[in-house]
């Protein structure tokens, strides 16, 4: 089953596929420093609740200009006034896409500058992979605007730096960036160049895994997350079952048996 994702559909992102398979969608609205607006969430939604059945292969998430993301359109937000009910909804449309991120299967790579702050961390915190530079700089500034997090920052960006640093962050509006950032978790790699071009890189590489397994990688793992350990191994077990047979492997194996496949080594 394949369908086509429409480019020309999509107005907030800006879509650009790779001969190779990976897609790199970049947050296009860099005069607003790329904040989420119902828009760009819907887009959101749709291109990744596509991609998996599109063939593209991974993704390199991106922000035009000098930041990744603000978070919340803050100016929508006050300008609609919305009830309770109201933004409760606003929040469902962000797990929604968030969660067709990190459940979807396909490798997100996200490229990450500047301000990564409130729903740009939960977004970032989504993605399979972060890549920084030397500009980017994490924080959640919802403490400061009398507001809170309602994109999955509760969960997520717990996840990867523990639940006390995330209280301290948004509690006083605490700023993480260069190695810190890394050796506390919300990013895995941090570069002295361009983050985008890093994330190519990656996504290129994870590109070259059997679809299949990525996919495995991709969802299977956060799913399992969410299980008790017995449940989780359950699952495990029955992932492996299918993704450790499949036949696209079966090369892949016959490679190794006969001593064709690259070994792996220890970083020179
Ligand atoms: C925005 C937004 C935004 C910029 N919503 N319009 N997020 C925040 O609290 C971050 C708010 N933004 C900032 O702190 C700064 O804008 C930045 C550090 C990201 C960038 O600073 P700078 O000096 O480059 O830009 P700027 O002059 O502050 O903003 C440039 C324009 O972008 C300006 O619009 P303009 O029409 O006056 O030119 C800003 O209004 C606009 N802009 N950020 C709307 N966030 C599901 S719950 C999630 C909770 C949250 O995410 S809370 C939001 C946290």
């Amino acid at each position: 089953m394949t369908v086509d994702i429409d480019i020309s559909r999509y107005s907030r992102l800006a879509l650009d596929p790779q001969e190779d398979g990976v897609w790199v969608v970049t947050l296009n609205r860099p005069e607003k420093r790329n904040a989420l607006d119902l828009v760009t969430v819907e887009e959101m939604v749709e291109f990744f609740s596509t991609a998996p059945r599109a063939g593209v292969k991974a993704v390199v998430l991106a922000g035009a200009g000098d930041h990744f993301c603000a978070g919340l359109d803050l100016i929508e937000h006050h300008d609609a006034d919305r009830s309770p009910a109201d933004f409760m909804h606003v929040c469902l449309r962000w797990h929604e896409a968030f969660n067709k991120m990190e459940y979807g299967g396909v490798p997100v790579i996200a490229a990450l500058q500047g301000a990564v702050v409130g729903g740009g961390l939960e977004l970032a915190s989504s993605a399979h992979v972060r890549v920084m530079d030397q500009t980017t700089y994490f924080a959640l500034p919802e403490g400061q605007r009398g507001l809170f997090t309602g994109g999955g920052a509760t969960i997520r960006v717990s996840d990867l730096i523990g639940k006390a640093r995330m209280i301290d962050m948004i509690l006083m509006g605490r700023v993480y960036q260069g190695q810190e950032a890394v050796d506390l978790g919300l990013a895995q790699y941090i570069v002295e160049g361009s983050s985008l071009d890093k994330a190519m890189e990656l996504a290129r590489r994870a590109a070259q895994n059997l679809p299949l397994t990525n996919f495995a990688i991709c969802s299977a793992i956060s799913h399992m997350q969410n299980m008790s350990a017995l449940d989780a191994a359950y699952a495990e077990s029955v992932v492996a079952g299918i993704v450790n047979t499949q036949p696209d492997a079966r090369a892949r194996l016959a490679a190794f048996a006969d001593k064709s496949a690259a070994r792996v080594r220890p970083n020179s």
